[in-house]
């Protein structure tokens, strides 16, 4: 073992012992390679990681193996998905059984939950997936978690206030960081298809009825990043609404009702689509083909007229109803 290496280092290699999948596997090795110390006592280290890079990037892709199901894989479904994240106990268990009906386990014991298990939030009329995981301490976290991170929009990071917020901090920013899950990172981090590694993340703050004084102001000052905050009690039910809508806001959606021409709009199933999105992502959102048709849109919403034509690439806002015309 050379001597000077990091714990920068260390934790890569915690990472590549954990890595249950390839892309993993890969992410891993290349960040142990781009923080190990340049020097020659690495040079024999820095090519046998060179060497099982280059062995993993040449194999053929995984085949499936028989019946295998990757657990923490939770397939998306709704507008978006946001995962949670806390040490044990932390009240994330109970925050899913507060929001959805999914079949969750609360218990006053550490561990209780041993796999990821996604239920459905409905924010106004946006469904969206929320998943329920597993604890991480700062020794242990379930082999194959960090693949329920890097699927999901947007991480949820539980903090209970009514225990110590700054080693529960500790633990979730050293894993998320450790892993290039989280998108304030200095460097952009993305896999080999160029897709973005990071996520954006907040904090749900939960046992606010029972919170230590000043446990919300003591997480701001012992956190680097700036992220958004909503302090909950699932006891109470304070906080809950404002989280749904965090949930929303967070994901950068947009909800648009499809009017069709002379009929009512359906006001009851949105599409929903990423901020920014404009008459032709609905149309392609709608469908493919009918894209290319489209012709002209009229709307009734914010910054027009009721019923205002606009072109292809008039910019959408939240709620707006469009009548799409076809050639
Ligand atoms: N007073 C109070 N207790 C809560 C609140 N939320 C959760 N609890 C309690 O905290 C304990 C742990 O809750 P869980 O939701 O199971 O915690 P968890 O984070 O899922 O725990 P693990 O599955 O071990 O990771 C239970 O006894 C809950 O009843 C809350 O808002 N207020
Ligand atoms: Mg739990």
């Amino acid at each position: 073992m050379p001597a000077n290496l990091t714990p920068e280092y260390f934790k890569a290699e915690r990472w590549f012992r954990e890595a249950t999948t390839t892309d993993e596997k890969i992410l891993a090795l290349e960040q142990m390679l781009s923080v190990m110390p340049k020097h020659k006592g690495t040079d024999h280290l820095k090519a046998d990681l060179r060497r099982k890079l280059s062995k993993l990037k040449e194999a053929p892709a995984q085949k499936a193996k028989g019946k295998h199901v990757d657990i923490f894989h939770i397939p998306r479904s709704g507008a978006g998905q946001i995962a949670l994240i806390g040490t044990p106990n932390s009240g994330k268990s109970s925050i899913v059984s507060a929001l959805t009906n999914a079949k969750v386990n609360v218990a006053d014991f550490p561990f209780a939950t041993t796999a990821p298990i996604p239920g459905m939030v409905t924010f106004e009329d946006v469904p969206i997936q929320l998943v329920d995981t597993p604890p991480i301490t700062a020794d242990f976290i379930s082999p194959g978690q960090v693949g329920t991170y890097r699927n999901c929009d947007v991480i949820g990071i539980v903090i209970d206030l009514s225990a110590d917020v700054s080693e529960q901090l500790g633990i979730c920013l050293d894993f998320l960081e450790s892993r290039s899950l989280l998108i304030d990172v200095e460097t952009e981090a993305v896999d080999e298809h160029g897709n973005a590694l990071a996520k954006r993340a907040f904090f749900i703050c939960t046992k606010s009825d029972i919170a230590e004084d000043g446990a919300i102001e003591k997480l701001r000052q012992s956190c680097k990043y700036d992220f958004e905050l909503v302090g909950i009690s699932t006891r109470t039910g304070a906080g809950l609404d404002k989280l749904s809508a965090m949930f929303f806001s967070l994901l950068g959606l947009i909800r648009i009702y499809a009017k069709p021409p002379g009929k009512p709009a359906d006001m009851s199933d949105p599409f929903t689509l990423p901020a920014g999105a404009n008459v032709m992502d609905l149309a392609s959102a709608i469908h493919r083909e009918l894209a290319g048709k489209l012709k002209f849109a009229r709307i009734w919403g914010t910054g027009v007229y009721a019923g205002q034509n606009v072109q292809r690439n008039h910019i959408l806002n939240d709620k707006d109803i469009i009548e799409l015309h076809f050639s």
